[in-house]
């Protein structure tokens, strides 16, 4: 049964913002009365619904219950005449496990060595040997592993996993307090290096192992020629093959840039750790940069043969932006702030980030690096805010508080609710904005169970997480509950799928549907955990 009063499923810290968002049966009477109750069932808050509206994305009837003044710790139940809330827990560590549980699910992902995350969720090293496709200009075995698995599927996209790595370095950046204590019970943990940041390198390591030492180009991906059926991944023994364009110069303008503006950031964060790694971060970083200045438009399409992930982009402009401005960020050299500054649009605009729209990164990287001129700095605030604002102005008009609008519901929409709260919280770090914090918490609210299904979007997190990721192990495995911490794709209203595509036509927030076969609406992957990592530390911070 779907929850009619519904709320963050981890519930809220004290002082925070909290509504309830109360769906109303058709035709019921608004204006009734509601309680909110303690574990005791002590009123501590009563009052009348506001005027029910109707929800543009879900269609529902909703009304909303601001039950802010609630800030006692403690469990509690939202009540009217019909209908009861799921305990809702106030409580100053509300996100904490969330946060771990999210960034664990990372550990998960990872291939090319055994991984147990507890509770039975275990696979056997996988994907151990690496061949050369013929579309990579080279052939035979190459010697390289590790990596995270993109997503449902077992492929390593070199595109994907630079927005990843470089959201969870953002946080890693922006919230030191919440992530360098976190513990995450990984095989490197005990070592010199942060666990979190020990995590991220399993992946950033794979990633420049598919540099080509020879010219510094990077190659866009090592998969399988096709997507392998639902087994655990060590028994999934198709070759694992390094892609690439099929002809010269082979590797990928957009998977160069990508490389070299993570390993630009990787330069920055382990340098206090691990200096020899971080040093050869910078030196890849700039081989790769070198390559794509010389190559920059190499676009990456599929070649014969080959059906996996294609993460083609129609442009590699933004990512070179991105890699020269993560550069001058980390070195603060003139070469790399004047190539940012040449390629900027004459209109400064801050869109949503995505895996192929680095854009606003590129952005954000300039104007926060020393010796960025302090008239451009100020046009890339003035745009965020400008973006946050219309953000803002979403949430409040949103049944459920979220910052989206119709068009926003595409192939992992709840990532882009997630990267929406990026934006948000960029704007709240370059100038303090109360609005824009709390809209990007709606978000988070909106994707831990404030939504029209009443559901979790992590599995494992909240009472009511969903349960049929697209995702290989949690299908092949013998245990009925997904493996935890991974976020779903979220309501799709354009198909893509044989599930999806057969659902009757409805709101774009309905659009979806908890089917492990339905891939455009149900899978996980690792550029929707990312922003997810990154506003539960905030949330937490
Ligand atoms: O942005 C447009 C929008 O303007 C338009 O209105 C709408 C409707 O056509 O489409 C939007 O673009 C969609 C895009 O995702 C948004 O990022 C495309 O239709 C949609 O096909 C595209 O889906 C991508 C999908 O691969 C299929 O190529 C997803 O972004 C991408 O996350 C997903 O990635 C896959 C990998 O290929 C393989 N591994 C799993 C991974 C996750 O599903
Ligand atoms: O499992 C694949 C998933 O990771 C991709 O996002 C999706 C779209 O490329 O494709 C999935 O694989 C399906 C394939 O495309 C068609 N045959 C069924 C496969 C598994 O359901
Ligand atoms: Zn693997």
């Amino acid at each position: 049964t779907v929850p009619r009063i519904v709320t963050n499923q981890c519930g809220y810290r004290p002082a925070a913002a909290k509504v309830a968002s109360v769906v109303l049966a058709e035709g019921a009477p608004d204006r009734q009365d509601f309680t909110v109750e303690s574990a005791r069932g002590e009123v501590v808050l009563r009052g009348t619904l506001p005027a029910a509206a109707r929800d543009a994305a879900s269609g529902d009837l909703v009304a909303l219950v601001d039950f802010s003044a609630v800030r006692t710790s403690g469990t509690y139940r939202i009540r009217t005449a019909d209908a009861v809330s799921d305990p809702v827990i106030i409580a100053e560590t509300a996100y904490g496990a969330a946060l771990k549980t999210a960034m664990r699910a990372f550990y998960g992902q990872r291939c090319g060595c055994k991984v147990d995350l507890g509770g039975g969720y275990k696979h056997k090293a996988c994907h151990k040997a690496g061949e050369f496709g013929v579309s990579s200009g080279k052939s035979g075995p190459v010697r390289n592993s590790g990596g995270w698995h993109d997503a449902g599927d077992y492929g390593r996209y070199v595109v994907n996993s630079g927005i990843s790595t470089a959201t969870l370095l953002y946080a890693w950046e922006m919230f030191p307090a919440m992530l360098q204590p976190l513990k995450l019970q990984i095989p490197e943990s005990g070592g010199r290096v942060p666990d979190f940041l020990a995590e991220v390198r399993w992946n950033l390591q794979w990633m420049l192992s598919m540099q080509d030492p020879a010219d510094g180009g990077v190659w866009h991906k090592q998969t399988s020629a096709a997507f392998c059926g639902f087994i655990m991944p060590e028994r999934d023994d198709l070759p694992s093959q390094v892609i690439g364009t099929g002809s010269a110069p082979f590797k990928s303008t957009c998977a160069t840039a990508d490389l070299a503006a993570v390993a630009a950031i990787a330069a920055r964060c382990y340098r206090p750790y691990d200096p020899k790694f971080a040093e050869s971060c910078l030196v890849a970083a700039r081989a790769a940069y070198k390559w794509a200045r010389e190559n920059p438009e190499v676009l990456f399409k599929n070649p014969p043969g080959v059906t996996t992930g294609e993460y083609g982009d129609r442009s590699s402009a933004d990512e070179m932006m991105w890699a020269a401005a993560e550069l001058f960020r980390t070195t603060g050299e003139a070469e790399f702030r004047v190539a940012f500054e040449a390629g900027l649009p004459a209109e400064l605009r801050v869109t949503t980030p995505g895996w192929n729209n680095l854009m606003s990164f590129a952005l954000w990287a300039y104007a926060m690096s020393t010796g960025a001129n302090a008239a451009l700095r100020d046009r890339i605030v003035s745009a965020t805010r400008d973006a946050a604002n219309a953000l803002v102005e979403h949430s409040r008009t949103s049944g459920f508080g979220n910052t989206m609008e119709a068009t926003d519901y595409v192939w992992g929409s709840n990532s882009v609710a997630a990267n929406h709260a990026l934006l948000l919280l960029m704007a709240d770090r370059f100038q303090s904005d109360p609005a824009a914090r709390e809209a990007a918490l709606a978000n988070l609210h909106y994707l831990l169970g404030r939504n029209c299904f009443g559901v979790s979007w992590v599995t494992g997190v909240g009472v009511r997480p969903f349960q049929h990721p697209h995702h290989r192990p949690s299908q092949a495995d013998k245990i009925a509950a997904p493996w935890p911490g991974l976020l779903s794709g979220g309501p799709n209203a354009h198909g893509g799928d044989s599930v999806a595509d057969k659902l009757p036509k409805r709101p774009p927030m309905r659009m979806w549907v908890d089917d492990w076969q339905a891939y455009s609406m149900n899978e996980v992957a690792i550029n929707w955990n990312a922003p997810l990592v990154f506003l539960l530390a905030a949330a937490n911070a």
